[in-house]
């Protein structure tokens, strides 16, 4: 299917760092004067701390230098801040809940996605690759109520790993799309089964990665974003049994609640998935 240009990790890091810019600094506030002093205080200690008990060289600094700035050349700020640092944010965001858990959005989402209904399928190309993937759902509030204005956005790389408007030549919105509930809060959604995600290789994370010999991966992993009206949107992954990197994910987001049970398809084509949301009240 992609006989295009390969996916590139400047191209994808690039895109990445438009996508922030547009959707997430509008609503970035003036962080206190007291809050900036105190934690840029507490991590520069943390790396001068690190610097005297390993004994860091100049060697050693220089090479940060010329890493820290690869990364910033290469877009990649997006990819490193959400595999390495996004997960304790999130559960420091939500702790408090009772509901669902969530995970990491991570540097892929796109909001607008089009509109599919409750019962519908994401948009995909003619003979997408991948396994068809039924899903079905409910999405309640916390006391058990119907969530009947509730909407699921959904987003995931295709079989090859790669993700629309990140990756070259796929079309826009591929595997992106926006579902309601119908009156019982239910919906059904049909996809395909994602592919693991490497982070590129040829990036600066790669090269960190390389460098301290990691390995890239993230298991197969569907997005979602569940949102009603007076209940705290709900950001979430949805995972899948077996895969070898659930247990060593390399963006550290995986929770054995977001492990789905997928079935073979009665029709024999395909699978099958039952996966409800239980959203807190604002
Ligand atoms: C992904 O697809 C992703 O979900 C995260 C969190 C980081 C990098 C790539
Ligand atoms: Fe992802």
């Amino acid at each position: 299917l992609h006989d295009g240009p390969a996916p590139t990790a400047a191209d994808s890091g690039a895109n990445a760092t438009e996508r922030f810019k547009a959707d997430k600094l509008g609503g970035v506030a003036n962080t206190p004067k007291e809050r900036v002093d105190l934690l840029a205080r507490e991590v520069l200690g943390a790396v001068h701390d690190t610097i005297r008990r390993h004994k860091v060289t100049y060697e050693e600094y220089n090479a940060l230098k010329a890493w820290l700035i690869s990364v910033g050349e290469d877009g990649e700020w997006p990819l490193f801040l959400d595999v390495w640092v996004e997960h304790v944010v999130e559960e420091v965001a939500t702790e408090h809940r009772e509901g669902n858990k969530g995970t990491i959005e991570g540097p892929y989402y796109v909001p607008g996605a089009p509109e599919r209904g409750s019962h519908g399928s994401v948009p995909m190309r003619e003979n997408e690759p991948g396994t068809p993937l039924v899903w079905t759902g409910r999405v309640t509030s916390t006391d058990g109520s119907v969530l009947d204005q509730a909407k699921v956005e959904l987003w995931h790389a295709d079989d090859e790993g790669l993700y629309s408007q990140f990756a070259p030549g796929i079309p826009e919105w591929n595997l992106r799309g926006t579902f309601s509930v119908d009156a019982g809060g239910e919906f059904e959604i049909r996809t395909v089964r994602p592919a693991p995600y490497r982070i590129p290789t040829d990036g600066a994370c790669g090269k960190l990665i390389a460098a301290a010999g990691w390995h890239a991966w993230r298991p197969a992993h569907l997005h979602v974003k569940v949102s009603a009206p007076g209940h705290e949107l709900l950001t979430a992954q949805l995972y899948f049994p077996g895969d070898e990197h659930n247990d060593d994910d390399i963006a550290s987001a995986v929770k054995p609640e977001l492990i789905l049970d997928p079935k073979p398809a009665a029709d024999g084509h395909g699978e099958t998935v039952v996966y409800d949301f239980v959203l807190d009240p604002v």
